[in-house]
């Protein structure tokens, strides 16, 4: 109410407070008026719009959880021209190329068997040699070393491959890789849907339709996922709200997605460093519309060693209420790419303390949202 009456004051724009009440107000906008917010509203509306729906959601509850990353190989039959991480197999004596032997996964489980991490997420380069067969051996074995070790693996880049080089539809790879024990996917390779922008910045690799149909056949299994979206680059305002409208279409129909992870493009070491990178306002821009558009996604995530710490921090009032984990420096997309964080690892007790320090309760969740603990009542451990 006092919301409302503050709106009612301040914008003078007709068109900018009806849509401005229907946020509020928990009605679905259209993606024309997401459109319209996009490109009149300023960060400030967007961020009181943004907050009062996270605050409806969530209150100061801000989720992390407890995990590491295993990147089996960045060799990579794709050419994504963002990508500063990847290397092909013919480079594959570069010093920045890397294929994991089997043993090397496990020893890396095996490093984590007495830690409190709840969750591995294992994603990488599209390796023309590692197949369905070799993922699925790979869990099954993973799963025997820490049963209840959460795997949340492969982008459907990676899915789309594998099911096609084993001949297997979306559903049956997927059913294959459940039954050995993955528990969801990741958000990754969704980029842009735009197919216009989709051919200039990632054109080998899946399809948007390709993207939405692994995420549909992953719900239709019972596995939930994360959903993606690289903004910062040659895409306009138009292609942000068509992008997160297909997500919210899927959802409609699934209910599978479980977080809305918005990538800010970074900018060294790829094909694309002539595009210089937006700024920190617009990346408040671009969160607070996605809490804002999404109204069936539960969660929007910030990935911290992405988008840094300062920034994760402003992020909780403009939409945000998770911030992904603990990293243990285990991911070099990032930091490959230039990313704030160049060692992404955070110890729980500072992703308490980052969550305390702007007034937000930290709950440690599991990869589903299962609530852990609650650490605004114990003292960290
Ligand atoms: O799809 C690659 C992005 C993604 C760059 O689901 C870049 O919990 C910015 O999806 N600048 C893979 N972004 C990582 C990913 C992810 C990360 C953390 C958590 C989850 C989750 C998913 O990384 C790729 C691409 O969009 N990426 N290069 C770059 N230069
Ligand atoms: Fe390969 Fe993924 Fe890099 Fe694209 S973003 S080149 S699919 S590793």
């Amino acid at each position: 109410m006092q919301i409302l009456s503050l709106l009612e004051l301040t914008i003078k724009n007709q068109e900018l407070l009806n849509i401005s009440k229907k946020a509020i107000n928990g009605i679905r906008i259209t993606k024309e008026e997401g459109l319209f917010l996009f490109k009149n509203a300023d960060v400030s509306l967007l961020a009181v719009l943004a907050n009062s729906i996270r605050e409806k959601l969530h209150g100061d509850k801000t989720y992390f959880n407890k995990n590491f990353h295993i990147e089996p190989t960045n060799i990579c039959v794709f050419d994504c021209k963002f990508c500063a991480y990847s290397r092909k197999l013919r480079e594959k004596d570069d010093y920045a190329a890397w294929e994991l032997s089997e043993e090397q996964i496990y020893e890396a489980i095996n490093a984590y068997k007495d830690s409190d991490a709840t969750e591995v997420h294992i994603v990488g380069g599209v390796h023309p040699k590692m197949g369905l067969e070799y993922f699925k051996n790979l869990i099954q074995n993973i799963k025997k070393i820490q049963p209840k070790l959460h795997v949340k693996a492969f982008t459907a880049v990676e899915l789309e491959y594998m099911c096609r080089k084993a001949n297997v539809t979306y559903k049956e790879g997927l059913q294959i890789l459940k039954d050995a024990g993955q528990g969801s996917l990741p958000g990754g390779g969704a980029e842009i849907f735009d197919e216009g922008i989709r051919e200039l910045i990632c054109k080998d690799k899946c399809t948007s339709a390709e993207w939405l149909e692994i995420h549909e056949a992953a719900h239709s299994v019972g596995m939930p996922s994360n959903a993606t979206m690289l903004y910062g680059h040659l895409e306009k305002y138009e292609h942000l709200t068509d992008h997160m409208n297909r997500l919210r279409e899927l959802q409609d129909r699934t209910k599978g997605f479980n977080a809305f992870i918005p990538l800010k493009f970074r900018n060294k070491n790829n094909q694309m460093s002539e595009i210089e990178e937006v700024s920190i306002v617009e990346d408040l821009k671009v969160f607070a519309m996605s809490r804002i558009f999404l109204d069936n996604f539960n969660h929007i995530k910030a990935y911290w060693p992405m988008i840094g710490r300062k920034t994760t921090q402003l992020l909780l009032s403009f939409g945000v209420n998770d911030i992904d984990g603990t990293v243990d420096d285990s991911t070099k997309i990032y930091s490959m790419a230039g990313a704030e964080e160049q060692k992404p690892v955070m110890t729980s007790q500072e992703m308490i303390e980052l969550i305390l320090q702007v007034g937000r309760i930290p709950i440690e969740r599991d990869s589903i949202y299962n609530e852990l603990r609650d650490y605004s009542l114990t003292t960290a451990q």
